[in-house]
């Protein structure tokens, strides 16, 4: 899979190169290329952002900008996430779809936001006939500074997801198994005892269809209670 990021803080994504990814990167299972927005401001203060239409507090990032940033990242067969705090929620199936993509270019937006013609642009038909989708997607209900941290959270969540790129396929296909609420049992290693804190006798049993349904009843209680 190859990822493309944009943002104005290149350095913000560097964790990326770290751990598993860099070594997935080092496999040739996944290549990242961090982009600086800046670099396609052609005015002499290399502005990426202008005072909204309208009126209003902030800042709004420049469509123009944009443009020449993801026009030559944006090839067929191409999914363009827009990171915004009013984007589709992001969760576990979300993931999974794009854990099949080719090509995934994320667009990190600060301030306000991106002027919303960069959307509608690639939203096109001429872009649909080319296999170039569009999302608008958000990490949950809160706001952060801007979608650093965001696109780091979801090609974190993707590309473990990737063939190859984590060493236990068995935890994939469990958790696929889970995708929906996706909350887990409680899990417990040696010793049996910790601190006068025994592991629930059942895990000790070696009976394999009641440790099944204690684990499932466990992860259903703790969904419940996180709700
Ligand atoms: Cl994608 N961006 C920002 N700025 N805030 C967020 C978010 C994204 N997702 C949740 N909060």
């Amino acid at each position: 899979m190859k990822i493309d990021a944009v943002t104005i803080f290149p350095q913000y994504l560097e964790p990326l190169q770290l751990s598993l990814l860099g070594k997935a990167q080092s496999e040739g299972l996944v290549e990242i290329t961090i982009h600086d927005l800046r670099s396609f401001a052609t005015d002499n203060h290399h502005s990426v952002d202008d005072t909204p239409y309208g009126g209003g507090a902030g800042m709004v990032m420049k469509a123009q900008v944009w443009g020449e940033a993801l026009d030559p990242l944006i090839t067929p067969d191409t999914d363009l996430i827009i990171l915004t705090p009013a984007g589709k929620k992001f969760d576990q199936p979300m993931a999974q779809s794009f854990a099949r993509a080719r090509h995934l270019v994320f667009a990190c937006g600060r301030y306000e936001g991106i002027d919303d013609r960069v959307r509608m642009y690639y939203s096109q038909s001429e872009f649909m006939e080319q296999n170039i989708r569009v999302h608008e997607v958000s990490i949950g209900d809160y706001v952060l500074g801007g979608g650093e941290v965001a696109a780091m959270v979801i090609i974190e969540a993707v590309t473990r997801l990737i063939p190859g790129v984590l060493g236990n396929p068995e935890s994939i296909v469990e958790e696929s198994h889970m995708a929906e609420g996706f909350l887990e049992y409680p899990n417990f290693t040696k010793p049996s005892q910790w601190r006068g804190i025994p592991v629930p006798e059942i895990l000790l049993s070696g009976n394999h269809g009641e440790i099944d349904k204690w684990r499932a009843t466990q992860a259903d209680l703790r969904a419940k209670k996180n709700v």
